[in-house]
């Protein structure tokens, strides 16, 4: 079984993409910040992996995703609202479990200070492969998504995939990153 936990500060787009990805109203959705309270488990069913991927299980594997609360408010370095202290630790455990974890930002708001610690702690502490995608693209012009784009890759030291949940813009391009990094869960 492969676990991709899908993080981010409150609002940038989190159950959207796990309801994109399942194909159905499984996560709430709103524009008010602090939706989701706590974890949200679903199989995303088979992952089917090229023949020229090296896949520890073979050709296929289960694949779950887990959408998380927001961890912080999206403008300060606080916790999300919805988040008890006791609860924000029980969710960086999970998020800790995970194997591939979506470091979602949102296009509008910038590189979260909070998320970016937990970027680093996730990365380099407990060898996390993260998937770094900037989301709501639609929203911004292409030369702010230039900026936010050369900033974040010099600071978490990785291309983000550029996406949009109302366009789909860079869908396809997460998927094959999903592929992409299943091929390395042990
Ligand atoms: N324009 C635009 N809006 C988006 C996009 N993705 C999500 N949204 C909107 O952003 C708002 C927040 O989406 P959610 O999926 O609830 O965000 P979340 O990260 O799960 O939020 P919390 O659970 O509160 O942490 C909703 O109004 C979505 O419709 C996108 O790519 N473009
Ligand atoms: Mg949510």
């Amino acid at each position: 079984m492969i676990k991709v936990a899908i993080i981010g500060a409150e609002n940038v787009g989190k159950s959207t993409l796990m309801n994109a990805l399942l194909g159905g109203k499984f996560s709430e959705v709103s524009e008010t910040p602090g939706t989701t309270k706590g974890i949200i488990k679903r199989a995303f069913g088979k992952i089917k992996l090229p023949k020229t991927m090296k896949n520890p299980f073979g050709g296929a594997d289960e694949l779950v995703l887990i959408d998380t609360a927001g961890l912080f408010d999206p403008e300060k370095e606080i916790r999300g609202k919805v988040l008890s202290e006791e609860k924000f630790k029980e969710l960086i455990k999970e998020i800790v479990n995970a194997d591939v974890i979506i470091h979602m930002i949102d296009a509008t708001k910038g590189l979260h200070r909070g998320m970016e610690k937990l970027h680093y702690m996730l990365k380099f502490r407990y060898e996390k492969p993260i998937i770094v995608v900037i989301n709501k693209i639609d929203l911004v012009s292409r030369e702010e998504l230039e900026r936010l784009r050369e900033l974040v890759k010099k600071r978490l030291e990785q291309e983000p995939i550029l996406l949009s949940l109302v366009t789909y813009e860079g869908f396809n391009e997460l998927l094959k990153a999903l592929t992409y990094y299943a091929q390395y869960v042990e």
